[in-house]
């Protein structure tokens, strides 16, 4: 089973989309696993987005993320990492197909409501960022069997 992180960005808290995020994700047969509303700061920032320095977008997207608190969560299910890829769709919304979060709510790359890690290795890295060991909660769903096969 994989766990991987999203974060509902900025502008999806701004504009009430949280819950419609959240929900999306769970309704795909993800399980919460995690969870915390925070506003990250400059570092955090650079750290979790560490990856983009140097590029022409780096700074913006660095101002765009601690422009307003965010929910950090991690979702744990049959490969999540692709899984949650493929809800969140295509980095730029003007590619993202349609039913996709960012197809149906997106208009620009620089506005894209959601973040979602893009490999294991790279999920393991960004959740240990957000959040500690203890924080993350190990527990059976009663309906997982009709999910998850075996
Ligand atoms: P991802 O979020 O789909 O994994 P990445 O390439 O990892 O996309 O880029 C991280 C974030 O940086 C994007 O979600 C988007 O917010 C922002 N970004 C990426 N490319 C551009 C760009 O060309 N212009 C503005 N912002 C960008
Ligand atoms: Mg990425």
């Amino acid at each position: 089973m994989e766990r991987t992180l999203i974060l509902v960005k900025p502008d999806a808290m701004q504009r009430g989309l949280a819950g419609e995020v959240i929900s999306r994700l769970e309704r795909r047969g993800l399980k919460i696993v995690g969870m915390k509303l925070l506003h990250m700061d400059e570092t955090m920032a650079k750290k979790h987005y560490g990856i983009h320095e140097g590029k022409p977008f780096f700074n913006d997207l660095v101002e765009y993320i601690i422009s307003s608190p965010i929910i950090a969560a991690v979702f744990e299910g049959t490969k999540a990492v692709e899984l949650v890829r493929n809800t969140v769709g295509a980095t730029n919304p003007l590619d993202s197909a349609m039913g996709t979060i960012r197809g149906d709510f997106g208009m620009e790359i620089g506005r894209n409501l959601v973040h979602g890690s893009d490999s294991l290795e790279n999920a393991e890295k960004e959740i240990s960022l957000f959040f500690s060991s203890q924080e993350l909660v190990s527990y059976d769903r009663d309906i997982d069997r009709w999910i998850i096969e075996s």
